[in-house]
């Protein structure tokens, strides 16, 4: 029986309506917005295994032709119609590099360039509501995050002039609460010749007298890349609205046997065991072994090299952004960076150039040896887990002294040119799993929750789908678990199951098992033409050995050509007797998913072309042929966030 709060009327089971939004004729495409409320619910439970059919054979074929047919039985009753999506291809953009916003360019398999007509209509729907992103042009990596005075103090590569890379100055904007920002003048631009061809990223170490330090890359006037110190002009300013070069800068150039482009972005500093020294991280390179490299200085502008890197993994490639921080085996708070001992594991991630994702391991950190081994080797730094399998890069973490966490900003970028943060995140130890950090969006984005409604057991027997209703399907907070049927499960084995079954390989939620894949279909439309599943598919063999997974699958997600549709994921560990959860925020173009408490995260960006605005649904699903799931949750509308230039005049 749904429950609902005071507000909106809840998903109701029993006076829901029906959903039959696969036209078993072309013409019917065009039916009415409104009409599939028309229908009558049997039993107060749509089960739809027509529809899960419908959804399998549309998602089988996911080349960016979408015209082509499929190879169902039932294939002229499924097929997309030609005549319903846009043919143009070779009509003029929509909006350019001049009005600071880039088109999308997608290339397809085969080389050439795919472009659609995009409407301003559907290119401003894209545009997130409570991310943070700049107001113009091109944004990428967070940089130097920080506390100071009562202000959360995010900068960012930032491009001035354009929605494409370049001219990279850092971007300044302040927020009471990580969700409401103000924008404040840029902290730095490229203006010395150690760093005239970009400022580029970099981390801020409070000391433990508040001078706060800043470290960064500098491109130099030759293209090379140094680091470079710049500090507050004025400390008690909350804004810090100042930043002063220093002198002396640049303050480390690279290293022998270092290339002159492969030597960047400084992490916060930490502590040496006595307290004397700080040391810092730098990501790197030789030949194709990722390297970090540690120096130790005691005023932040002479530093000595220590010998060796704190760690190295062949075959990772240039290190770009890395970060180093411990977490806590035994508290739930987030530690300082310079915190080490008994009940502390340490985080490295790098950032790879070469495929664009972050990857982090936990492990010890020795820092007599200056060494840090990874807790698995098999799971080390570029060859195991990610902290995102979607769109996610060039994270940054800091320490937030007020609440005692730690939290992580990522960049996430898009096949068009506006960039977003993510939602920050909090970053803690799995103390059930040991193996894993969880991450979890900052409790603050919670303020942004308005309306909710409740769904409780709604049953989804093998092939069903499920509308819940929600006022603003582009903004919302979904939080859903769900069971199997224990007996089903139980009697359930997959003799032949793939046992190397990943998403990104899987051909999506079309690709149907005995156990998923089951969850939610996000920014869909009401005849599923698109739409973006977000699901766990579960693997058992016949040895009993039981996987689950956490995917996110964009293949049918828009019906533009020139946008990337991808299949993310990853396993997520399940622990006995846990239900399978997620929880995503969906914010117009982008969707943050959370796995089984944040054990596995996957951030998306779509581009519906239909499911925007007022056209777009959510539903549960199960896709699984052998189990029942039943499904529970919770959705909450959520406003927009205030993202505006600071109001100096009322200051
Ligand atoms: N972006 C910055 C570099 C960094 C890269 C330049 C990662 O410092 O390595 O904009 O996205």
């Amino acid at each position: 029986m749904a429950t609902h709060s005071s507000r909106t009327p809840s998903y109701d089971l029993e006076n829901s309506t029906s959903y039959t939004p696969i036209p078993d004729k072309p013409a019917a495409a065009s039916a009415p917005a409104g009409h599939w409320r028309s229908k009558k619910l049997f039993a107060g439970i749509l089960v739809s295994s027509f529809l899960l059919l419908s959804l399998v054979l549309l998602s089988v074929n996911q080349q960016p032709d979408l015209q082509t047919n499929v190879n169902g039985t039932n294939q002229e009753n499924f097929s997309t119609p030609k005549s319903i999506f846009p043919t143009a291809r070779t009509s003029p953009p929509s909006r350019g590099v001049s009005q600071g916003v880039s088109e999308k360019t997608f290339q397809l398999t085969g080389g050439e360039n795919a472009t659609y007509s995009w409407t301003n209509v559907m290119l401003s729907w894209q545009r997130t509501a409570y991310h943070f992103q700049p107001e113009h042009n091109w944004m990428n990596d967070p940089n130097g995050p920080l506390y100071h005075k009562g202000w959360y103090h995010l900068f960012y590569q930032y491009n001035p002039d354009s929605a494409v890379w370049g001219n990279i100055s850092w971007g300044h904007a302040v927020s009471k609460d990580l969700i409401h920002w103000l924008y404040l003048p840029f902290a730095m631009v490229p203006d010395h010749w150690y760093d005239i061809n970009g400022v580029w990223s970099g981390s801020a170490t409070i000391l433990p007298d508040g001078q706060i330090v800043m470290l960064y890359t500098g491109d130099t006037y030759d293209v090379v890349q140094v680091q470079c110190l710049a500090y507050p002009a004025n400390l008690s300013d909350p804004l810090l609205l100042d930043w002063v070069k220093y002198s002396g800068n640049p303050v480390l150039v690279p290293p022998p046997g270092i290339g002159a482009k492969d030597f960047r972005d400084p992490t916060t500093a930490w502590l040496t065991p006595d307290g004397d020294k700080w040391r810092i991280m730098i990501g790197s390179k030789v030949n194709t072994t990722g390297i970090s490299l540690v120096y130790e200085t005691v005023d932040f502008r002479s530093y000595d090299m220590l010998d060796g890197y704190l760690h190295a993994v062949p075959g990772t490639g240039m290190w770009e952004c890395v970060d180093f921080f411990p977490v806590s085996m035994t508290e739930v708070n987030g530690l300082d960076t310079s915190v080490n001992g008994p009940g502390v594991k340490h985080v490295l991630k790098a950032s790879l150039d070469d495929d664009k994702n972050d990857y982090y391991a936990l492990g010890v950190y020795d820092p007599f040896e200056n060494k840090w081994i990874p807790d698995d080797p098999e799971l080390d730094v570029g060859i195991g887990l990610r902290y995102d399998y979607g769109k996610y890069y060039a994270s940054k973490s800091f320490y937030d002294q007020i609440k005692q966490r730690r939290i992580l900003w990522g960049w996430i970028r898009e096949t068009d040119s506006e960039d977003d943060d993510s939602i920050p995140r909090t970053i803690v130890f799995d103390q059930k799993t040991g193996s894993n950090i969880i991450q979890w969006p900052v409790g603050e984005v919670e303020e942004l929750r308005s309306e909710s409604a409740e769904f409780d057991n709604v049953k989804l027997g093998p092939g069903s789908i499920v509308p819940l209703r929600v006022d603003t399907p582009s903004q919302l907070d979904i939080v859903a678990s769900f069971e199997i049927d224990k007996d089903a499960f139980e009697g359930t084995v997959e003799a032949n199951v793939d046992a190397s079954y990943s998403c990104p390989t899987s051909g999506g939620a079309a690709n149907r098992g005995k156990l998923g894949p089951f969850g939610i279909i996000v920014l869909a439309d009401e005849m599923l033409s698109e739409g973006t599943p977000i699901y766990f598919y579960v693997t058992k063999g016949a040895n009993g050995k039981v996987e689950t997974h956490f995917c996110a699958d964009e293949l049918r997600s828009s019906e533009a050509p020139d946008v990337a549709k991808v299949v993310y994921g990853s396993q997520v560990p399940v622990i006995d007797g846990e239900k399978y959860s997620l929880r995503s925020l969906v914010d117009h173009s982008i969707v943050e998913s959370f796995a089984q408490g944040g054990r596995t995260v996957i951030t998306s960006r779509i581009y519906p072309t239909k499911a925007i605005n007022g056209a777009a649904r959510v539903f549960l699903f199960n896709n699984a042929t052998g189990v029942s799931v039943t499904a529970s949750g919770k959705i909450w509308n959520m406003d927009s966030a205030d993202i505006s230039r600071f109001p100096f005049n009322q200051f």
